[in-house]
Parts: C-alpha cells; sequence; structure tokens
C-alpha cells in the first residue's frame, strides 16, 4: 500500500496560504496584523494540510469494515499543537522559513498558543500520547472526551502559597478544531422509571444537549489522522422569549446557564475523588455521547449489532466513564430490544477498563442515593448486572455494597479486559484493589506499561539531541524508537559523547534564557539541573526531596571548602485546591527557597528554583535540560509515571525507586545507570506495621532530626514561626509515606549521584545510555500491546518494514 503523501510545498507557496488566510479567515493585512493573527493564520494553514489525510483515513476506514477504537477519557492533556502539527506534516523547515520571509518570528508564535490543559497529570498527558500513536500506527480511533471551557487553573504564587485562577484558553478562537452542530445528542438526568408495562420508560427531569467538536490528530508523516471528538453541553430549550419579554432576565436564560455548567471546567484532582453531584453528570454526559454517536455510527453503516463487538472497541480510561457498560445495556436493552443477557454480553464484549491508581481514594463510588436520583435508569440496569455477575461467575463481590455503587467494580465486571499500566502496577492491582474479582474472572487483569509519544517528548523539545541522532543512527527512529538502541555503540567514544553533553549544554542554556526572561531568575548552566516535575502529592514525596536540600544546605554550610557539586534544585507542579498537605508543601519548598538562595555561604553551589504555572509547554523546556530526573514515591503507590520515561529519554538519569514503570526503566537501562534507592513495596507495607516507624527513624537519623527540627522551629518561616509544625508533626505521628524510613537512603544515594556526575565523561556516558536504552517505552509499543491483547484492531497503513520494503 502505497503512503499517503503530503504534497510539498515551498516556502514562498506556504506563505502564500498564510497570507490568504490573515486576509480571508482573519480579516486582517499585514501591516496591522497582531500575533495573534499571524498565530491564527500560521495554525489555519497547517490545518488545511491535515485535512486531506484526515479524509483518506476516514474513507479508508469506512472501506475497511474492520475495527474502530475509541478512547473514553476525561481528559486529554494536548499542550500546544502548532509545532507538533508541523513535524508530523515534516513541514517545521517550510514554516519556518514562510514566516521568515514574512519577517515573523516562528519561535515567537508557537510559544504564543496556549496549552490546551484539558487534564490534570499523568492520566491526561498518557490519553494525548496514546491518540498521537494511534495516528502514527495507523489504527482506526476516536478519542471522545469533554470540551471544558476552562481547563485546569492557573498557579501562581503569593508570598510563596498557591494561588489559583481560571484558564480561559477558549477565550481565543481554538484555531485546531471543527464545530459540528449537526452531531448533538440528548443527555437525560434525573426523573423516574416506569416499569408498570413491563418495559421500563425513563422520564428523565432535566436534559441537555451534547454538541461535537472534532480536532484532526495527524500521526507521524501524515499517513494517517484520527479525530478527537470533545463534546460541549447546550441548552436544549431554546431562549426562553418569554421570560425575557417579562424583563426576568435570569428566568430567560438559566436553560443556558445550565447546561453550560457541565462542561465549563475540569475538575482540579488528580488522584482523589470529588463527591461532587456535577462530576458524575460530567461523566455521564459524555459518556452516554460518545456511546450514542459510536452507535450511530455502527448502525447507520448497517451493522448488526449481534457483530458490534466485532467493529467496536471502547477503553475506559480509568473509571470516570464506567458508565458506559450500564449505558451501553441500556441503549441495547431500552432502544433495540435485546434482552438483558445479551445486551451485557455484547457490551463486555466491547469494553475494557485500565486502572490508574490503586489509591483507594481515587476508587471511584457514589452514595447510592445521589446516584440513583441522577440515573435512575441505570441503578436498575447496574443491579441487574450485579445479579448476572453474581450469578455467573460465582463472585461474592457486589458493585452495589453498604449504600455506594463501586465504579471499580462496575467497570472491571464490565470489562473484557482490566489492565495495569505498569509491570508491577498490574502484579498488586491482581493482589490489593481487585484480589476477589481476579480470582473470579482469572485471565482477566493484564498489563500494557505506558509509553510516551517520541515525537513530542523527543522530536519536537529537543531538536539539538534530535539532530545528533540522526547524524549518528539515521532519521528512521521517531516511528521505530527502539532504534535508538544503536547509540550505545557509541558509547565509548569521546567525539560522540562530548557531542551529547553539547546537546544537553545548549538545552541548559535555553531553560536558563526562559527562566530568566520569563522569572528573572539567573541559573548557573554549569551546575547540575536537579529536576522534579509532577502533580505535588505525599506520595510523590516532594517534601523528601525538599528535606535533602536542607540537610545538604547544613552541610555545605559546615564544610564550605568541600568538594560539593553545584545542583540547582528544580520543582514544577500544582496541588489540587482543596489539598491543604500538599499547598503547604509547596509553600515550604518556596519559603526554603527564599532563604536558601539568600545565603552568601551556599549560593554558588545550592539554588532551589519552583517556576509557577507548570504545564505540558514548561515540561517541554525542562526535561531536555535535566541532568538528573526525580521519580522517588514511596514504593507501590506510583502505578506508573510516565515523566520518568521522558527523562531518561532526554538523557537524565534517574534517582528512584523501585515503584511503577521506574522497575522497568532500570531493567532497560542496566542497574548500573540508575540510582536505587529506599524500601522495595514489600518492605513499604511491613514497615508501617512497625510500631513507631517514622519517630524511630527519626531518632536513628539525625541528619533528619536536625531539618525537621529547622523547619518546625521557623528557620524558614521567620514571620511566622508556627506555620510548619503541623507538617512536621504529623510526618512524625503517621508519616504514611515513609519519608523519613526513606531519607538517608534517598540522602547516600544523591552523594553517589554527586561522585559520579563530577566525573563528566562517566556522566555523559551514563545519560547517553539512557536516551539509547529507553526506545521501549514509546506509546507506539504500548498501544501496539493494547491493539494487539485487548482491541484485536489493526493497522490500515503498511507497517514500518513492509514500508522499508516498499522503498
Ligand atoms: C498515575 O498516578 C500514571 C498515570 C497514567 C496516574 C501515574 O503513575 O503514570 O496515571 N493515575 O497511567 C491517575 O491519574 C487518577 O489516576
Amino acid at each position: 500500500m502505497p503512503d499517503m503523501s503530503i504534497p510539498p510545498v515551498t516556502p514562498q507557496d506556504f506563505g502564500a496560504e498564510i497570507l490568504r488566510h490573515l486576509k480571508h479567515s482573519l480579516g486582517k493585512d499585514e501591516s496591522h496584523a497582531a500575533l495573534y493573527d499571524w498565530r491564527m493564520s500560521l495554525s489555519l494553514a497547517l490545518r488545511d494540510r491535515v485535512v486531506d489525510p484526515w479524509f483518506e483515513s476516514t474513507r479508508k476506514t469506512y472501506e475497511a469494515r474492520g475495527k474502530r477504537v475509541y478512547y473514553l477519557s476525561m481528559e486529554f492533556l494536548i499542550g500546544r499543537l502548532i509545532e507538533d502539527v508541523a513535524i508530523n506534516l515534516g513541514m517545521e523547515e517550510v514554516a519556518q522559513a514562510a514566516l521568515a520571509e514574512l519577517g515573523q518570528d516562528y519561535a515567537k508564535i508557537v510559544a504564543d498558543e496556549p496549552d490546551a490543559a484539558l487534564g490534570n497529570g499523568g492520566l491526561g498527558r498518557l490519553a494525548a500520547c496514546f491518540m498521537d500513536s494511534l495516528s502514527t500506527l495507523g489504527i482506526p480511533a476516536y478519542g471522545y472526551g469533554i470540551r471544558y471551557e476552562h481547563g485546569l487553573f492557573e498557579q501562581h504564587f503569593e508570598n510563596g502559597a498557591q494561588m489559583e485562577t481560571a484558564e480561559t484558553w477558549l477565550a481565543q478562537r481554538h484555531a485546531w478544531e471543527f464545530e459540528r452542530p449537526e452531531v448533538s445528542y440528548p443527555i437525560h438526568f434525573g426523573g423516574h422509571v416506569d416499569e408498570a408495562e413491563g418495559s421500563p420508560v425513563w422520564h428523565p427531569e432535566e436534559t441537555v444537549m451534547a454538541s461535537a467538536y472534532d480536532t484532526p490528530v495527524i500521526g507521524w508523516q501524515g499517513r494517517w489522522a484520527n479525530t478527537l471528538r470533545l463534546w460541549s453541553a447546550k441548552p436544549i430549550t431554546a431562549f426562553d422569549l418569554a421570560s425575557f419579554n417579562r424583563g426576568d432576565y435570569m428566568a430567560a436564560s438559566a436553560p443556558e446557564a445550565l447546561a453550560r455548567t457541565i462542561s465549563r471546567v475540569l475538575y482540579p484532582d488528580d488522584t482523589t475523588k470529588t463527591g461532587k453531584e456535577l462530576r458524575l453528570k460530567q461523566e455521564y454526559f459524555f459518556t452516554s455521547a460518545s456511546i450514542q454517536d459510536l452507535l450511530r455510527r455502527f448502525l447507520s453503516e448497517g451493522g448488526d449489532l449481534a457483530e458490534l463487538a466485532d467493529h467496536v472497541a471502547i477503553q475506559l480510561n480509568d473509571t470516570h466513564p464506567a458508565i458506559a457498560g450500564p449505558e451501553l445495556v441500556r441503549l441495547l436493552m431500552d432502544e433495540h430490544g435485546l434482552d438483558v443477557a445479551r445486551a451485557i454480553s455484547t457490551a463486555r464484549r466491547c469494553l475494557a477498563y485500565t486502572n490508574h491508581t490503586l489509591l483507594p481514594e481515587a476508587l471511584e463510588r457514589w452514595p447510592e442515593e445521589l446516584f440513583q436520583s441522577i440515573l435512575p435508569r441505570h441503578h436498575r440496569i447496574i443491579q441487574l448486572i450485579e445479579a448476572a455477575h453474581l450469578a455467573d461467575s460465582g463472585s461474592a463481590v457486589r458493585i452495589i455494597e453498604h449504600g455506594e455503587v463501586k465504579m471499580g467494580e462496575l467497570a472491571f465486571v464490565m470489562a473484557h479486559k482490566v489492565n495495569g499500566v505498569s509491570a508491577l502496577h498490574s502484579d498488586l492491582v491482581k493482589e490489593t484493589v481487585f484480589a476477589d474479582l481476579n480470582r473470579d474472572y482469572p485471565g482477566r487483569i493484564i498489563n500494557q506499561t505506558n509509553g510516551i509519544t517520541p515525537r513530542r517528548w523527543l522530536y519536537s523539545c529537543n531538536p539539538p539531541l534530535r539532530a545528533l541522532i540522526n547524524e549518528t543512527i539515521g532519521t528512521a527512529w521517531p516511528d521505530d524508537l527502539q532504534q535508538l538502541e544503536g547509540l550505545s555503540a557509541h558509547a565509548g567514544d569521546a567525539a560522540f559523547l562530548d557531542r551529547f553533553q553539547a546537546a544537553k549544554d545548549a538545552n541548559k542554556a535555553r531553560l536558563a534564557d526562559w527562566l530568566k526572561a520569563r522569572d528573572g531568575v539567573v541559573l548557573d548552566p554549569a551546575a547540575m539541573f536537579d529536576v522534579q516535575i509532577k502533580r505535588i502529592h505525599e506520595y510523590k514525596r516532594q517534601l523528601m526531596n525538599l528535606l535533602e536540600t536542607i540537610a545538604l544546605w547544613n552541610e555545605i554550610r559546615e564544610n564550605p571548602n568541600g568538594d560539593w557539586t553545584p545542583r540547582v534544585k528544580i520543582f514544577g507542579g500544582k496541588a489540587a485546591p482543596g489539598y491543604v498537605v500538599a499547598k503547604e508543601i509547596i509553600h515550604l519548598i518556596n519559603d526554603t527557597a527564599k532563604l536558601i538562595n539568600a545565603d552568601p555561604a551556599t549560593r554558588d553551589l545550592l539554588q532551589i528554583v519552583y517556576p509557577e504555572n507548570y504545564n505540558v509547554s514548561m515540561a517541554e523546556i525542562l526535561i531536555p535540560a535535566a541532568d538528573l530526573s526525580e521519580q522517588i514515591s514511596t514504593a507501590g503507590k506510583e502505578a506508573s509515571g510516565t515523566g520518568n520515561m521522558k527523562f531518561a529519554l532526554n538523557g537524565a538519569p534517574t534517582i528512584g525507586t523501585l515503584d511503577g514503570a521506574n522497575v522497568e526503566i532500570r531493567e532497560c537501562v542496566g542497574a548500573e545507570n540508575f540510582f536505587l534507592f529506599g524500601l522495595t513495596a514489600a518492605e513499604v507495607t511491613a514497615r508501617r506495621a512497625e510500631p513507631n516507624y517514622a519517630r524511630r527513624a527519626v531518632e536513628a537519623s539525625p541528619r533528619l532530626a536536625r531539618v525537621l527540627k529547622q523547619i518546625e522551629s521557623g528557620v524558614f518561616s521567620p514571620s511566622d514561626k508556627g506555620r510548619y509544625s503541623g507538617l512536621i508533626q504529623g510526618l512524625l505521628d503517621h508519616d504514611y509515606f515513609l519519608v523519613t524510613c526513606d531519607f538517608d537512603s534517598y540522602f547516600e544515594a544523591q552523594r553517589r549521584v554527586d561522585t559520579v556526575f563530577a566525573d563528566q565523561a562517566a556522566w555523559t556516558r551514563m545519560a547517553a545510555l539512557n536516551t539509547a536504552r529507553v526506545g521501549w517505552f514509546s506509546s507506539d509499543r504500548t498501544i501496539t500491546g493494547y491493539a494487539r491483547d485487548i482491541w484485536t484492531a489493526s493497522s490500515l497503513i503498511a507497517s514500518r518494514s513492509s514500508r522499508k520494503d516498499v522503498a
């Protein structure tokens, strides 16, 4: 099969296309165009070039009559798209040149694009990487989610404390989407179910419309494009003119306000449940719209519902869309007349569920009363599902229990496959949260270790390293990442290592320039850049990193002429607005930074930097510039992590625990190229059973005891000495995440890091081997695994190896 080729274009011709959009889409002439106008014109000109491959992909999908994958996710953390699209179309240089000829600065235009921040962290970013890989692999797929008006909140610091403001990415027109007013579905809530006549009828109390917005997702080299379809809530009743004419303006706008609330905000919770009625409505809103949409597509192509599972694979990204099970059963029964047993078995053959966390507070449970009041028909159907499950499997695991509807159990029972996201995590899923269900349904739980797209997380974000790799092993690696292994042969070559280091240094200089311009912060590019960027959570242990920083500060002050390795400790990340301890940790990092950064005795050796408002775009600058990757969660708590993969790929060795995908990263890069410390998951469990483990750990570590005392006594909060006494007491009384127990081991591992870093050649070699050996963590590999083991979906484009044959 020949590749879909994108017609080549010269900078002159592409420049003309940009100018055409400037004039006809933006209504501006060159002399009056603002940065916004140029950005929109560039984006629209790029988007034009996505449309043909997109149509072509749709046509092939239709012809093949094969399986489509539907990825249902509350979050898609996409970030910016200009560069992403330009790179996938192979048009980066053309776009740069075209704008240069028009007297415009490409980089400045790219940086003007707001991040599409429709996600909180790893789960949402994973969905975005998966969309990229599905298109690169040519697997017909739709991403389904919510078009939130406000993405993740913006963070700023006021005297060191986190403040949140609404994010407004849609305040300006979104260049990449196509509005589809003709694609809309009614979504019902509340009311009651009439079962009198034997066939139940749901009489809802409230209805909103789900209206589609499509964004094409173009894969590598433009060979394929899938669709990200996001739903926006609209009122079903038109504007109430009668109320308006009566002067009752509030009543006139009421239906609209109610509807819009549903797709207004992304819940800023990461791994904690909210218990909000609105959240349940959001979940049902986008899930129902998506299921209605895929059924309509299937039936309009003449499909027979008995064969639904041969054409439809629905992946549930965590429990948020778990209502898909009962919703599909409802539609099959109530609208298409299937009996209960057939409806359930048909739905189950379509559905699969990915678990992303073992934290008990994150496994969604809804009060039964609330659930029943919002989704009365689904409540009844879940009872039917539960009865069938109990009878068929002999299981004793209930879905509705103690007045709660348990979404994890519901998702599990309605899925034909359940997967964890790293080898360790999948084992723990079997042993802990779903131990009983695993016994009742042997073989249902499988593993699919997470991955990242190398297009964004190396090719796009790290131009110096990209160039070196291209020169060293050729240019076929971006969609065949295991080829990076070819770099290993050069790990003993001094000239190669010099160039590898030069690429890192260039990225560090870029970060330093960016921070200087943005925040006025000056970094020493010769220092080690030690980076921890992720959501702020106790289990991720930013606090342990900070305690180690303070201990190091103490030691440098005591021995100022020691052989210290200069370090910049870089933190980035947001805390859920209601997560009090996480916000205290942020405040403490900033308070500590203020004092330590001002200390003339240590200033040249130790600095703490915490840029505000960490997001995808910031990650793209920080990760290539990192020397050291902090992956220090309590073993057994981080399901996988994906930041860990991004750092290793960009040549930053890890200091980390045996947690999540760290375990597999260490196996790939080699134990000698990974700074391991800390208790294992089994040891963590055992330690928690010991009485007073935290106090005993502190007693055994004078170094840690001193740091805790300093914080508690107000050394870092002189204006409010008691500010952190609660935080420190909490650590001593119930250090659930074992910060105290792992502290010494972590401190010691950091000193090993110092020693290796001081030997520049040894360090660079280690960094290069990290890049060379983590090709397995491409999300192309992950998606290939899902397609094979869960979806039985195939690619509709020639595989890389057969493409080579063609060429
Ligand atoms: C996990 O915490 C994992 C991502 C993607 C997160 C993280 O370890 O890499 O999912 N889980 O699988 C999550 O956000 C709601 O749960």
